[in-house]
């Protein structure tokens, strides 16, 4: 069988915002795809293998790029600079970190561009999509300087490509995905049975994440983490994503706290004034309280249409304190059949919200945990006037 990129299609969605070169591709892409497995364009969803080739590149990060809070529009203030100002014993809003990107082939020469509208997803690794009955596979190479993982959670996967190290009675190729080395690749196949797919209580779509598990702690706050999302089956487009939504979002809330990274160490020796790793303000101010690894609304405007469908994935990770509770401002949602505005996360939990947004404007997106708030947790969201038929 063919194998497609779906982030190369991602943006399919004709009549809502798609940039028509993507649909044109994905048009392709389908086309190419049916001559190759003799499936035909019918109506009726032909599984799939989906490939991903996903690379885990170390670089650096950093969660306040605008350089000022964009939540108020004003310079940081005292209680923001304990988090984002560098100095001899400060690290600042700037950290190294292990970050999951896609590629467009096994030769990892090419990383795919991420349209404007995707950047919002920060420090998020790529979204990996695909329908009940599919298979997905993910060539993953380590570029960062640890050994890691893909530990995919929902999909179904044996034991050699569970991405997870520990006492289960396995050798040799048996635990070949548990641990990739710096510079080695491994590819993961998950299959996406039913049980991967939507419950009775569910929409058409459900979310999951993956993450590295090789170390589990510091693999995560060191930055190895996505969503993945699955779509019932018959009710995706080519991509993936559900053909009765229109716009999807993702977001992680999480305190990236960056004292349990793999580059802690590093970092700290490398200042000019380098404080004891166990120095409680040093500490603290490594905590970062982001969402997609932005603070004080530092990531791009998250924007969608008034009348949209639009579906919110969130998830959070971390630790005792990652309980957060997202909040919308203006709008409000339904999520697990019932009508809020605010929605609850603890780590590794995932909660999928459906907006149907009535209210034009600029909107507070924020984690309603008063500590989190002041320490950034907190950005914005824009909604547009209702597209026009036969405006695009
Ligand atoms: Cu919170």
């Amino acid at each position: 069988m063919n194998e497609v990129q779906p982030a190369l299609v991602r943006n399919g969605r004709p009549g809502r915002g798609t940039p028509r070169a993507h649909w044109i591709l994905a048009a392709v892409v389908v086309g190419l795809l049916a001559v190759g497995c003799g499936s035909g364009g019918s109506a009726a969803p032909a599984a799939r293998t989906r490939a991903y080739f996903i690379a885990a590149d170390e670089m650096s990060w950093n969660y306040a790029p605008a350089g000022r809070n964009m939540l108020t529009d004003e310079p940081f203030d005292a209680t923001a600079n304990k988090y984002v100002q560098a100095g001899p014993e400060r690290i600042g809003a700037t950290h190294t970190k292990c970050l999951y990107h896609g590629y467009t082939d096994a030769t990892f020469t090419h990383q795919l561009p991420r349209p404007a509208d995707e950047q919002y997803l920060g420090l998020l690794g790529p979204v990996i999509r695909a329908q009940v009955g599919d298979t997905i596979t993910v060539t993953f190479r380590n570029n960062c300087s640890f050994p890691a993982s893909i530990h995919a959670h929902g999909v179904f996967y044996d034991k050699k490509d569970e991405g997870a190290p520990y006492n289960d009675g396995r050798t040799g190729t048996d635990k070949a995905g548990d641990a990739v080395a710096p510079h080695q690749h491994y590819t993961y196949t998950w299959q996406v049975p039913e049980r991967a797919g939507p419950g009775p209580m569910d929409g058409s779509s459900v979310m999951w994440m993956y993450h590295s598990h090789t170390d589990e702690v510091p693999d995560v706050f060191s930055g190895l983490m996505g969503p993945i999302e699955i779509t019932a089956r018959g009710k995706a487009r080519p991509d993936g994503s559900p053909n009765d939504v229109d716009r999807e979002i993702f977001a992680l809330f999480m305190v990236l706290d960056e004292n349990t990274s793999h580059y802690l160490e590093a970092q700290r020796a490398a200042l000019a004034k380098p404080p004891a790793a166990d120095n409680a303000e040093f500490q603290e101010s490594n905590k970062m309280h982001s969402i997609n690894g932005y603070v004080y609304g530092n990531g791009p405007l998250i924007t969608m249409h008034q009348g949209e469908r639009v579906r919110w994935y969130v998830m959070s990770m971390g630790n005792e304190v990652d309980l957060h509770t997202p909040h919308w401002h203006g709008n409000t949602v339904i999520a697990n059949g019932m009508r809020t505005d605010t929605v609850n996360l603890l780590p590794a939990t995932m909660v999928v919200a459906d907006m149907v947004p009535d209210n034009p404007g600029i909107w507070l997106f924020h984690c309603h945990v008063s500590d989190h708030i002041t320490a950034g947790m907190q950005t914005r969201y824009q909604v547009l006037p209702p597209v026009q038929p036969g405006s695009r």
